[in-house]
């Protein structure tokens, strides 16, 4: 007897083996462990799947659709605690001995699929696997191999928010959303309902937050906004609709947190219900530029209309906590509202703070009235910490906030902007804000929120504070191109799902991307999911471009006229022979509506300097770089390991045929990255051209990088800008100039009807094409959204071309022109404009 157990021990054993398990599974967020059996169990039409008879009946029905959209099988489903033999069984254990509850174990082997949880949230959980390894690279069609996984989060808050304010994302999209995180055991939507752009939630005894502020236009309350134009833009959810959406949710193991923006952000409320805001105010501005937006403390009616729209957010979410926002509020109107002095007085206050404070525990007591515990941004904690134990802290701004809070005894959330918000550019090109950072999907993985390094400086009991991250898309910048919701989310939220499951020992950049890029990409574009693919890199060397795509089996394709690629442009197999190789542009394309941002050729650099092998001065031949006239430019960029801060670049220059075409000295420094522009022209064959530099490193600490020699596909000729706005000093037009692609402009104020900008060239130009670009550079803020260009061939007579188009549009002139002027025709509704310069394509009329 004895003897037998120890065989089957061993088989056992032999059976399954845990090297570099997870690799072929390629499940995200990655398990707490996998062991790997050799075999596979096969799935039909006819494998019973037996579900525990205390099992959730919608839940039921999900689990159901989710084999029939992923394996293509749809098994009988039935609820019972008998289990079928040869089928996936699912049991609630209740005394099963995991860290969580929503943990469980799944087990493949010849006799079926069994998954074990205490909860139906822990099965859930099972079968969210179970689907991944179905839809993993390697699997076959209906086959599961033989596995044993036994899983557990590493937070029991893994949430994330959208805002349905600043665009409006209707039901039937919220649905898809929620249904793409609960696919990556995301457990929380936290719902940004309001904000000063729109109030979405139907509120029973205030219609007129959604009759009124509900909606953007010429004629609304609220002005346009956000790419939205003088149409009616705008929308809401009834109850019926947020209940569908719960419900929806909540068979998904998903639970919805609703925000209420308050007392600021309130653009929305005091639009639709004036009486709301403070009486006899200056119009003063928020941190986002919005007026009358902030709720008065002092009148007390605001705090019953409040606590009837938290009685309907109550009676709608089930969800323990509600969000009351508190970030961001300008107080000013607080410090002249006779209603607010007057509540300052009673009270003793000194300080308008004292009287956020005041609102935000009185709507606090409020939500907790209606059997809900509240939760706030992280600047609720300013005034103090009176509040009830539960209320929650969502740490936004920095880590230290939430340290803070953890420290202040505050059950608290970790979502740094820094790392956490997806909102942010991917790459300092795309379209994003950029207040933060620039969030890659790699910056965001590697952060960890809770790092080991908390515990020197915080008590276990404090540590048990940190309930769980959250990542946020506010949506100022996503009414475009189609689908940026869905680009700025994914795969980023892949990644905050397993920030948010998985241990931190286990967390592996490498180890992720290569899950992500072999198995998870395909899964997402089986769920629909219109992410932003890698982009391939490429060099240019020795005549040719030379492509590596970001991982293997991703297509590029590319365009050489300077386009953006398309589906249909041609892909990318061999090196590109070239002399063009700056009107080359490169993008990798997935199976369907999915690409990544583009990409140019890099050049491979002409030279490096050294300092330890003393290698400070570079004169060298490169004639075989300058292949035709234009603009040149000399990049030094210091390699990332050296932070020499001292060494700088003392002369460069570069000869024609001996002659200087220009000569720098200004000793820049190298850790600046600094570039040196030379304007080439008439280029004869035979012609030699030499460049020579100088380093200097006067506290002799290392430095080294590379330098490079790059054309610009751009015609930089000398302008002047003149405009009939004011300009803002600190953003002068003569930024508009240098033709630096971060350098823009600013007007003072606002811009109106008639009001002109007007680039002037020394000499007329011969270009194909002139982009003209309002805005600031890749972040679509102070763009002009009423207004066209004209250009002019003899600086007399101007000729009307299009119409801007979200801030942006282009010329494409027959014959040199001598100015370009961008002509105003209605408020962009923001307090300023911003203006760039023009981009001057090299192209001559009439070229290919
Ligand atoms: C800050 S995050 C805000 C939002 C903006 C966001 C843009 C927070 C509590 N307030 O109102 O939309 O930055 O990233």
């Amino acid at each position: 007897m004895k003897i037998r157990k120890i065989l089957i021990a061993t088989l056992i054993l032999l059976s399954y083996s845990s090297v570099m398990a997870q690799t072929s599974v390629d499940i995200i967020p990655r398990p707490v462990s996998i062991e790997m059996g050799s075999g596979e169990f096969r799935l039909t039409d006819k494998t019973p799947l037996v579900l525990d008879k205390s099992f959730d009946k919608a839940k039921g029905e999900y689990i159901v659709g989710l084999f029939t959209k992923n394996a293509g099988v749809t098994p009988p489903v039935s609820y019972s605690s008998t289990m079928a033999k040869g089928g996936i069984n699912a049991r609630i254990v209740a005394d099963k001995s995991l860290p969580s509850k929503e943990g469980y174990t799944l087990k493949v082997d010849a006799g079926g699929i069994l998954i074990e949880s205490a909860t139906d949230r822990g099965l859930l959980n099972g079968f969210k696997s179970l689907i991944q390894i179905l839809t993993a690279n390697s699997s076959v069609k209906g086959s599961v191999p033989f596995i044993n996984i036994t899983d557990y989060p590493r937070f029991e808050w893994r949430g994330t928010m959208l805002d349905v304010s600043r665009q409006f994302f209707d039901k039937d999209f919220v649905i898809k959303y929620i249904d793409w995180l609960a696919l990556h055991k995301i457990n929380i939507f936290h719902w940004h309902l309001t904000d000063d752009n729109g109030w979405r939630v139907d509120i029973r005894e205030y219609p007129e937050l959604t009759r009124k502020g509900a909606w953007r236009g010429a004629n609304e309350v609220l002005p346009p906004a956000y790419g939205s134009s003088d149409k009616r833009y705008g929308g809401f959810y009834t109850h019926e609709d947020i209940r569908e959406v719960v419900a929806y949710a909540a068979a998904r193991g998903v639970d919805i947190m609703p925000e209420i923006e308050i007392p600021g952000h309130s653009r929305a409320v005091v639009g639709s219900y004036p009486a709301v805001g403070c009486e006899n105010v200056e119009i003063t501005k928020s941190v986002q530029g919005e007026i009358q937006n902030v709720w008065c403390v002092g009148r007390e009616e605001n705090f019953e209309m409040l606590d009837k729209i938290i009685g309907n957010y109550a009676e709608l979410f089930p969800f323990e906590y509600i969000h009351i926002a508190g970030d961001e509020v300008n107080m000013t109107p607080w410090k002249n509202c006779p209603h607010c002095q007057q509540l300052m007085k009673e009270q003793g206050f000194t300080d308008v703070t004292q009287l956020q404070y005041y609102f935000v525990r009185r709507v606090e007591q409020i939500v907790n009235k209606h059997g809900r515990k509240a939760g706030g941004w992280n600047e609720i904690l300013k005034g103090g910490n009176d509040f009830e134990p539960s209320t929650m802290i969502f740490a936004w701004q920095d880590v230290k906030y939430a340290v803070d809070a953890v420290r202040k005894g505050r059950p608290t959330v970790v979502m740094p902007g820094q790392y956490m918000y997806i909102d942010m550019a991917q790459s300092p090109t795309e379209r994003g804000h950029r207040w933060a950072a620039i969030v890659t999907i790699e910056r965001l993985y590697s952060f960890d929120p809770v790092p080991d390094s908390f515990k020197q400086e915080l008590t276990p009991e404090q540590m048990k504070n940190f309930v769980g991250i959250q990542s946020a898309l506010f949506s100022e910048y996503l009414d475009r191109p189609s689908r940026f919701v869905e680009y700025q989310s994914y795969p980023r939220l892949a990644a905050v799902a397993e920030m948010g499951w998985t241990a931190q020992a286990d967390r592996n950049w490498n180890d992720f991307y290569t899950r992500l890029t072999r198995s998870h990409l395909k899964r997402l574009t089986k769920w629909g999911i219109a992410f932003r693919d890698f982009p391939p890199s490429a060099i240019y060397d020795k005549g040719a471009i030379t492509v590596t795509p970001p991982y293997t089996g991703a297509v590029v394709r590319y365009d050489s006229l300077m386009n953006e690629p398309t589906f249909n442009s041609p892909i990318y197999t061999k090196p590109i022979v070239t002399g063009k190789y700056e009107e080359y542009r490169f993008k990798t394309f997935g199976l369907e509506h999915t690409f990544s941002p583009q990409a140019m050729a890099e050049k491979a650099p002409i030279d490096h300097w050294n300092s330890d092998l003393g290698k400070m001065r570079v004169s060298r031949d490169v004639t075989a770089d300058i292949n035709k006239d234009g603009v040149w430019y000399v990049n030094f960029a210091q390699d990332k390991d050296y932070d020499n801060k001292s060494a700088t670049v003392t002369t460069i220059s570069l000869l024609q045929n001996g002659n200087p075409i220009a000569q720098y000295e200004d000793n820049q420094p190298l850790i600046n990255n600094p570039k040196y522009k030379f304007t080439v022209e008439n280029v004869a064959a035979g012609d030699k051209f030499s460049l020579t530099i100088t380093i200097a490193d006067p506290n002799d600490e290392p430095t080294q990088g590379a330098i490079t020699l790059e054309c610009s596909p751009y015609q930089e000729p000398q302008v002047t800008v003149s405009s009939s706005m004011e300009e803002n000093t600190r953003f002068p037009l003569s930024n508009l100039t240098d033709y630096r692609q971060q350098t823009y402009a600013r007007t003072k104020g606002e811009c109106k009807a008639g009001d002109w900008v007007l680039y002037e060239f020394a000499e007329p130009i011969n270009s194909s094409r002139i982009e003209v670009l309002t805005g600031i550079p890749n972040q679509p803020e102070y763009t002009l959204t009423d207004g066209y260009v004209e250009y002019t061939f003899d600086g007399q007579t101007f000729h009307r071309a299009a119409e801007l188009d979200y801030g942006t549009t282009f010329i494409e002139p027959t014959q040199p022109i001598k100015a370009v002027k961008i002509v105003v025709t209605g408020t962009n509704n923001r307090p300023l404009l911003a203006i760039q310069g023009l981009k001057i394509l090299r192209k001559k009329i009439g070229e290919k």
